[in-house]
């Protein structure tokens, strides 16, 4: 059989995509990685080729059965949201005019509002109801250029339904076009029923909803909320010796609003990442650069709860410890549905350049996911997850904001969002 034959058969790509300019991320700390007048090809889901367009075999291209010439366009790994609330039921914008007329997110906890009026909104939900009400707030979030998305639950407070807002998020995957990582954030806050008696909330997990959890195969992380109005280093060190135990991954809401040690405890277990990090000292960030974990800024939660204490990036940076960013879209401290705001505000607020902020939701955040090896670089063999823009330098992705530069968003391989025409 003739090779000819073989290639009609058989073709090299499925699809390519040329006149295009790349940000691989694939470079250096600091560099886009970038290649001009450049083609990508895909297979299978995967990135089967990448270079200068003048390398790629023409007969190749002609097979291949789409072909995109995109006359300059920029590719960059599609973003990863890693951190992020986005399954919820009911509103919390009251709070929002009570906060800007002078109440303490504080004083309204006190007075039943914050996490737990959520918490009933959502008990009171369906499964149908967390999907139709996330839905719209994912579509702003994917037409930002996001094709992998960490979700949480930690709304139910409460095995079952905890369960359902895991479900809903596999569902939303399906339904939207999205790569789902799902995390189980039972220690999210002390439910009603335990008030008082964290402790005994903590064994509860420990003893029965992990087991549960694990065994449902609905989470692959552990994530739990590390702070004087939440849960104590100990009581976090209890849970994570169990899910750990269990083969799940651990990450962590660490020392947001005060140094509780956080950043620390989530290196003790190896946690894949520390998250917020505002109050972290020197010692859990030397304890983060030994263990690998990824530190997650949440720009959002900082600018919504106007605080004041910056996370360290200088001394993460000079101890090498990869910083990513999220939106942390979550309807109490961060209802943000844009990763590209995300990335402009980790600038603006906390004085990353563009090319750290496009490494922090692409490479960074892949890592803070336990998905460094298969995706967030243009790297051939990596899922051809990517994001086309209509740009003329990576750096507008963090410039703007406001605008929705996305011209196609393709999910392994597949266009998930057609260009824009005209
Ligand atoms: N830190 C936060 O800022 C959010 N959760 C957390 O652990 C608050 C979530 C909410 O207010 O609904
Ligand atoms: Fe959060």
């Amino acid at each position: 059989m003739t090779q000819e034959t073989d290639n009609k058969s058989d073709p090299a790509f499925d699809s390519v995509w040329t006149g295009v300019t790349l940000a691989t991320m694939a470079g250096p700390a600091g560099d886009y990685g970038i290649i001009r007048d450049a083609a990508l090809a895909v297979r299978d889901g995967r990135i089967a080729w990448l270079g200068p367009a003048a390398a790629l075999d023409p007969a190749q291209c002609d097979q291949a059965d789409a072909v995109f010439d995109l006359d300059g366009a920029w590719i960059t790994p599609g973003l990863i949201d890693c951190h992020t609330h986005i399954v919820f039921a009911g509103s919390r914008v009251g709070e929002f005019e009570q906060r800007q007329n002078g109440a303490t997110y504080a004083e309204i906890a006190r007075q039943g509002g914050g996490i737990n009026a959520t918490v009933r909104a959502t008990r009171a939900a369906s499964e149908r109801d967390l999907i139709d009400a996330a839905l719209p707030r994912l579509q702003d979030l994917l037409a930002s250029g996001v094709t992998t998305i960490e979700i949480k639950s930690g709304y139910g407070l409460e095995l079952a339904t905890e369960l359902r807002m895991l479900r809903a998020a596999h569902a939303l995957a399906a339904i939207a076009g999205f790569h789902l990582v799902p995390t189980y954030l039972g220690a999210h806050s002390i439910p009603p029923e335990f008030s008082g008696n964290a402790d005994t909330y903590i064994e509860r997990l420990c003893s029965e909803d992990l087991h549960e959890v694990a065994a449902s195969g609905l989470a692959s992380a552990v994530d739990a909320y590390c702070e004087d109005i939440a849960f104590t280093p100990q009581q976090i060190d209890r849970l994570f010796a169990m899910a750990r135990g269990l083969g799940l991954n651990v990450k962590l809401h660490a020392d947001q609003l005060s140094d509780s040690g956080g950043a620390a405890l989530a290196a003790k277990y190896g946690a894949l990442s520390a998250d917020h990090l505002e109050y972290s000292s020197q010692n859990g960030i030397d304890a983060m650069a030994a263990s690998g974990t990824v530190a997650v800024l949440l720009p959002g939660a900082y600018y919504t709860l106007r605080e004041t204490q910056m996370p360290p990036v200088a001394a993460l940076r000079s101890c090498g410890v990869p910083i990513a960013l999220a939106t942390d879209c979550n309807p109490g401290t961060s209802p943000l549905c844009s990763i590209l705001a995300a990335m402009n505000m980790g600038c603006v607020l906390f004085g990353l350049t563009p090319a750290e902020a496009l490494r922090s939701v692409t490479l960074h955040a892949a890592r803070a996911l336990g998905l460094g090896a298969d995706r967030g670089t243009l790297e051939t063999g990596k899922r051809a997850d990517f994001a086309v823009w209509d740009i003329s330098d990576p750096a507008e992705l963090s410039y703007w904001t406001g605008r929705r530069p996305l011209f196609q968003r393709v999910v392994d391989g597949v266009v998930t969002q057609p260009g824009v025409s005209g």
